[in-house]
């Protein structure tokens, strides 16, 4: 059945069945204190805003029956999928440093893993990415188009570095996708507006921007 969500630039109309919500990257690393965030310097109190709409309609979508998928940002212990290029950017190396939660956005380190908030239930894949973007060597598109879904509800950190790229990269595929903006987060409140005003403009040029209250609204 065909659902309206109050929307920018106008509403957006999907289909539960072929609708996804998809948690971009929240993750220990990059939302509590101690983690790659904060190792590159980051206030981390900027993106826990975010936790409490993202339950909210992380529940209304568990109830709606709709298709849940999360990513995780992270490497292979030894690192050899990460570029060098990203593991000296900065001037310093952080990732597969020892932090307080283990190994930096390294796969099987706790602070790599989701908040308990947010935490994957069983039959919601997890996809683990070495990239900004979620499509990037992984196997999201399959899993995506096995399942039938055409339009992605998007929600995570950051806003301009994982949640834009993921966003672009569905675009590209012919996904459409709507990010809400409470639900996702950044470092800097300035890119956090500019992300989301790139990704609306021009007619919805990559996709719709919407609200929790307004996603949850559409879901019941
Ligand atoms: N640093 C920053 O803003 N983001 C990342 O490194 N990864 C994600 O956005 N997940």
């Amino acid at each position: 059945m065909t659902k309206t969500m109050a929307a920018e630039p106008f509403d957006y109309q999907f289909d539960s069945e072929t609708t996804a919500l998809v948690l971009i990257d929240f993750q220990r690393d990059f939302v509590e204190p101690n983690g790659f965030g904060e190792a590159l310097g980051n206030d981390v109190s900027l993106l826990r805003t975010s936790i409490e709409p993202a339950t909210r309609v992380l529940a209304a979508a568990r109830a709606a029956g709709m298709m849940v998928i999360h990513t995780r940002e992270g490497h292979r212990p030894d690192l050899t999928d990460c570029p060098p290029a990203k593991l000296t950017r900065g001037g310093t190396t952080f990732i597969g440093t020892e932090g307080s939660m283990g190994r930096i956005l390294v796969r099987g380190e706790k602070g790599h893993d989701i908040i308990p908030e947010l935490y994957p239930i069983d039959g919601e894949p997890i996809i683990d990415k070495p990239g900004k973007g979620a499509f990037y060597a992984t196997d999201l598109e399959l899993i995506l188009r096995e399942r039938g879904i055409r339009s992605l509800i998007m929600m995570g950190v950051t806003t301009e570095v994982c949640v834009q790229t993921t966003a672009r990269e569905a675009n590209d595929r012919g996904f459409e996708i709507v990010v809400l903006e409470d639900c996702v987060a950044s470092y800097f409140p300035e890119f956090q507006t500019a992300a989301l005003d790139m990704i609306k403009a021009q007619g919805a040029i990559v996709g719709w921007v919407s609200s929790s209250d307004a996603a949850i609204a559409a879901m019941s």
